[in-house]
């Protein structure tokens, strides 16, 4: 098949043939490309006049890798290493000029040229680990054999790009172009001509990894270091197997298992999942009735209300992004320990060595308290993160509308309350919004956006985009209670109540969560967050067991007891024979019927099923935009493996009818709860796949 007829262009300038791929928005070598170059590369090669090539790209990036919509269906020729071979064969020089990013299959490319030079900004990456994959053009073959199998286990494993000066310290790059990259990259391939360099490839070079040979230290120590992070993804240990090739094999030998390694991986659910939340990502960044380019407000200035952990975190969020911003406390005590907070975090990050202790200083000096509200007359957003009682931040947001000014956006951090009620009493809701943030929320990427039923657009278009520049992944969802994320949770913490009670152990609740991959389960959470949020020691009624807890003094993690022993210093729990008591004495008040025969089938559908029901229920009902956005909320906000896809994908790999079968079993033996949604049930008799709403 012919090339698209301008995706690969060749230019011959005096001798040196420019090669520019141009295929927007970021160059990936889709078919076409990989055609274009094929043919454009030989032609160059045949061509007398030529005696060097220069590969650059047009557009603001270089190849940022394969195309991800071709993966999934048949390859269509010319392969990735047809490509790739022809580069590394090619008899004249190459230099491969790189802006923007170089990533997966772009590197790769790049890899095969003889020389690469980059613009000061370029990025140089193999994020294939972060689809699932593990880089499958020769990557893992070459890249160790020029920056050693150290970084490139970094590089491969944890696939984070680098930036042009690391590469050209670790030989990644040749030369750093100041200018025109073109012209730059024309002038290097014409002194390497007229110097006569020698043409090395990239594959017939060992001095990098022989030093490493037979010696599996470094290996080991990169799986200790890494065990924690790689826990459950398939992908970091097969891209780690494909580094120990390219260090013990030779290079053929090496690109077999590569390839093999590559093929079993692209076969997988994890990769599918992977890909499947890569363009869920991005997806979710669309609001299909807000246009892009809808107007936003430029914030200078924000105001945050509340000084505790949530409105801490979000200051922080606001400095990070160098936005100045006045946290806001009722009295001194509460604001000094606010902004003592604020500075242990960013001094702890610093002894991480995460930020410089300049930085530090930096951020503390765009963050200023202050006990006056008053502060919100300068404000172009006030975030409220005041207690969580509707009551409470309705008067908060009066006080807010006396103030802030006309063009000010007013958002809550509610995590469950009605924001059209917050914002009814202002008399101004169509600046009203929800950005609800998640814990800690200096760290946690999630911001539902929710969207009141008076916002305008410019208020969902500012939050979103003011979301995204504090570093976060906004999802914009509807009014209701908990939103998308806490309403699912609701639903799960529900049954894992109901279990407890009937008899599972709340370790082995937590455990099949953990094992599932989640980072842990509701028992666990609960210790984290304490259980006396929200509970009151003279209002105590003892109707739950969590109540019980409390009133017997295990507040969580922060007391040494919660659901969990903790031993004085440790974050370990350890079931508790005191809460197995209290939990067997409740049951027997209410008579319940306590089985020991509770599974961790049983476990799994009774905590995940609930959460599928609510999901296709808040879909349903236009809370969430789509299936794929409530598989964000999950991912970012509560932790969901990301190779599992989300809840609303792992649905779909269950299968919506097998899992309606099981919910209509729950429901005849616990009752309507468990009745399937009405979405459940429609996609179930289409035999269809609840992804695609
Ligand atoms: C690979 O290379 C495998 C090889 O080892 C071997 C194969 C045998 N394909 O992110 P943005 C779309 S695996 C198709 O918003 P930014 C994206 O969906 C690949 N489409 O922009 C979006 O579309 P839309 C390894 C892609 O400026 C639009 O481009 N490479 C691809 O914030 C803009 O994207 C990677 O994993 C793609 N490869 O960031 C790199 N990439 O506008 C993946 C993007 O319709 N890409 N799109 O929503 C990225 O990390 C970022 O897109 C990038 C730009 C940093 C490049």
């Amino acid at each position: 098949m012919a090339a698209k007829p301008d995706s690969v262009q060749l230019d011959v300038r005096d001798g040196i043939a420019v090669i520019t791929i141009d295929n927007p928005p970021v160059n990936a070598l889709s078919r076409h490309v990989r055609q274009g170059l094929c043919d454009k590369m030989r032609e160059a090669a045949g061509d007398p006049a030529v005696t060097a090539v220069v590969l650059a790209c047009a557009g603001r990036t270089f190849i940022a890798g394969a195309d991800i919509t071709e993966f999934g269906k048949p390859l269509q020729p010319p392969g990735f290493l047809e490509m790739i071979d022809v580069l590394d064969d090619s008899p004249k020089p190459v230099v491969a000029a790189i802006h923007g990013t170089a990533l997966g299959g772009g590197l790769e490319t790049a890899l095969a040229c003889h020389f690469r030079v980059a613009a000061p900004s370029a990025r140089f990456g193999l994020p294939e680990v972060k689809l699932g994959l593990c880089p499958g053009a020769g990557g893992t073959q070459r890249l160790p054999r020029v920056v050693g199998p150290e970084k490139a286990l970094e590089m491969i494993v944890v696939g984070n790009p680098i930036g042009a000066p690391e590469a050209l310290a670790h030989g990644l790059a040749d030369e750093i172009v100041e200018g025109d990259l073109t012209e730059g990259a024309v002038a290097f391939v014409r002194r390497v001509v007229a110097e006569g360099r020698p043409l090395v490839r990239i594959r017939d070079r060992d001095d990098k990894v022989a030093p490493a040979r037979g010696d599996s230290a470094l290996f080991d120590a990169f799986r200790k270091k890494r065990a924690r992070r790689m826990r459950g993804f398939e992908a970091p240990e097969a891209c780690i197997r494909t580094v120990e090739a390219a260090v013990e094999l030779p290079f053929d030998e090496g690109m077999d298992r590569e390839q093999e390694i590559f093929g079993q991986l692209m076969g997988g659910v994890q990769a599918r999942a992977q890909q499947y939340f890569f363009f869920s990502e991005r997806e979710a960044a669309k609001i299909p009735d807000i246009p892009r380019g809808t107007a936003t407000l430029d914030v200078k200035r924000a105001v945050v209300v509340g000084g505790g952990a949530m409105g801490g975190g979000i200051s922080m969020c606001f400095a990070n992004a160098g936005i100045p911003v006045s946290m806001v406390e009722m009295s001194r005590e509460a604001l000094d320990r606010g902004l003592a907070t604020i500075r242990r975090n960013y001094e702890n990050t610093a002894a991480r060595g995460g930020i410089t202790a300049g930085q530090v200083e930096e951020r503390l000096g765009l963050i200023s308290g202050t006990l006056d509200l008053e502060a919100a007359r300068e404000a172009d957003v006030v975030v409220e993160a005041v207690y969580e009682e509707l009551e409470v931040k309705q008067e908060t947001f009066r006080r807010l509308d006396a103030l802030a000014p006309g063009h000010a956006v007013l958002a809550t951090n509610t995590s469950a309350l009605d924001v059209n009620a917050i914002a009814a009493v202002t008399a101004r809701p169509e600046s009203v919004i929800g950005t609800h943030f998640f814990s800690p929320a200096n760290i946690m990427r999630l911001v539902e956006v929710v969207r009141g039923e008076k916002s305008a657009n410019e208020t969902v278009a500012t939050a979103m985009a003011l979301s995204r520049r504090l570093g976060k992944v906004p999802v914009l969802v509807g009014v209701c209670h908990g939103f998308v994320g806490n309403r699912m949770l609701f639903a799960r913490q529900r049954e894992a109540n109901r279990l407890i009670l009937e008899g599972a152990p709340a370790h082995e609740v937590d455990a099949v969560l953990y094992e599932f991959g989640l980072p842990m389960g509701p028992f666990a959470m609960a210790d984290l967050a304490g259980l006396d949020l929200g509970w009151n020691a003279e209002t105590s009624t003892g109707s739950t067991i969590r109540e019980r807890l409390c009133e017997a003094g295990r507040r969580g993690q922060k007391t040494g007891a919660g659901y969990y022993d903790y031993e004085p210093g440790s974050r370990v729990p350890k079931p508790s024979p005191v809460v197995d008591g209290i939990i067997r004495k409740f049951a027997e008040e209410r008579q319940l019927r306590r089985r020991d025969d509770i599974g961790r089938d049983e476990i799994f559908e009774r905590l995940v099923y609930p959460m599928i029901n609510e999901g296709a229920k808040i879909l349903d009902e236009g809370i969430a935009l789509r299936a794929s956005d409530i598989d964000v909320v999950w991912v970012y906000g509560y932790g969901w493996p990301v190779y599992r896809g989300g809840p609303m994908f792992h649905a779909d790999e269950v299968g919506i009818e097998r899992i309606v079968a099981r919910m209509k079993e729950l429901e005849a033996a616990h009752g309507e709860e468990w009745r399937p949604a009405a979405l459940l049930e429609r996609v179930a008799g289409e035999g269809a796949r609840i992804g695609a709403r």
